[in-house]
Formats: C-alpha cells, sequence, structure tokens
C-alpha cells in the first residue's frame, strides 16, 4: 500500500509488547528514563537500555529530536527516544515540537533501514498535550512524514479507549 494514510493503524495496547523494528519512546531531554511509557520502556528493556543511553547520548536530546538505540530485551530491535514538548498553553511552539518527533523518529527510522514503527501518545500524559490536538498534529505529521518512504508502516499503540478513539478520528 502506497497510500501515506493507509500506512498508519491505531491500536489499543502496551507499545512495550510491540513485535516491530523499533518502537517509539515518549522520553524527556535528559534521556534518563522516567514515568509513563519512558518507566515502562526501561523496564522492559532491562538496564543495557539505560547504559546505552548514558554512553551514546551524554547529552541527552533537545525537545523536538529523536535518537535511537538498541531494544536490548524488547521484542522492538530498536528505540527511537523522542522528545515531546510539555504543554504550555499552544503559544511556545508546541505543535511544532510534537510534529518533529514524529518527522525526526521517521527520518531516524528510513536512514536505519527499518520498515515498522511504533509510536505511543507522545506529551499526552505527564507533558499534558490536550488529546485530540495531540492527536491532529501527531497523524499530520506521520502522514507527511510516510508519504516520501513508502517502505514504512507506522502503528500508533494507546493506553486507554479513550486515546485510541481521539486518534482514531484524526486518522479519519
Ligand atoms: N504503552 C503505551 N502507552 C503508554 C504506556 C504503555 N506501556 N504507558 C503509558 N502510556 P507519558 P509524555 C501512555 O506521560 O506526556 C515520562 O516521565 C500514557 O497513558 O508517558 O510525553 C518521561 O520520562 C500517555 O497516553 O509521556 C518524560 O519525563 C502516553 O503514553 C515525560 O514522562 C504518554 O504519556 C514525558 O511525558
Amino acid at each position: 500500500m502506497s497510500n501515506a494514510r493507509s500506512r498508519i493503524e491505531c491500536v489499543r495496547g502496551d507499545l512495550t509488547l510491540e513485535r516491530v523494528d523499533a518502537i517509539v519512546n515518549a522520553a524527556n531531554e535528559g534521556l534518563r528514563g522516567g514515568g509513563g511509557v519512558d518507566g515502562a520502556i526501561h523496564r522492559a528493556a532491562g538496564p543495557g537500555l539505560l547504559a546505552e543511553c548514558i554512553e551514546r547520548y551524554p547529552g541527552g536530546c533537545p525537545t523536538g529530536e529523536a535518537r535511537i538505540t538498541g531494544g536490548h530485551d524488547l521484542a522492538a530491535r530498536y528505540v527511537i527516544h523522542a522528545v515531546g514538548p510539555v504543554w504550555r498553553g499552544g503559544g511556545e511552539g508546541e505543535a511544532l515540537m510534537l510534529a518533529s518527533c514524529f518527522t525526526n523518529a521517521l527520518a531516524i527510522a528510513a536512514e536505519s533501514g527499518l520498515r515498522t514503527v511504533a509510536f505511543p501518545a507522545i506529551s499526552c500524559g505527564v507533558y499534558g498535550y490536550p488529546h485530540d490536538e495531540a492527536a491532529r498534529v501527531s497523524i499530520a505529521a506521520l502522514v507527511e512524514g510516510l508519504e516520501s518512504r513508502p517502505e514504512i508502516e507506522a502503528r500508533v499503540v494507546l493506553f486507554s479507549e479513550e486515546l485510541l478513539g481521539v486518534f482514531a478520528d484524526a486518522l479519519g
């Protein structure tokens, strides 16, 4: 399937269980683990993930950018750590930074020859992004990024029925 939108699937589930080439982490700038999906990924991947983050990315990762590591004990071969924006009302470039997470994660996946990538709802937890706006921005960035990369299929793995509904609506 070459149509970009048809290569995106929204599902309810646990991202850490995804059998894909890469799962994307909703990380923070330190890249040293944390709560939410970040904590779940580090627990499931084992201590080697933190060790690799420290060794390869001593300065962490700026908001809106992404960095790749191995998947360690995960079923996924790689983890792409993307740093979403903290929601501050929407007037501080949040949408651009959130879109960049998806764009940059797809660019890294393409450079690395990956074909299946699973994303969480970046910034939709601790970082407080309104879910409907996050879904719209995230899906639009995914569609745009996949248009030039017909080899990649993306999944968005949502932890709740509510978020699945919001993202499925944005996908249309
Ligand atoms: N699978 C899929 N989604 C999950 C899982 C899981 N196993 N666990 C949680 N979620 P959050 P953020 C959902 O807070 O808002 C961390 O401390 C969760 O329900 O993980 O980008 C980092 O270290 C929510 O819908 O990420 C950062 O400091 C979504 O994942 C900060 O939180 C994202 O929620 C990043 O905040």
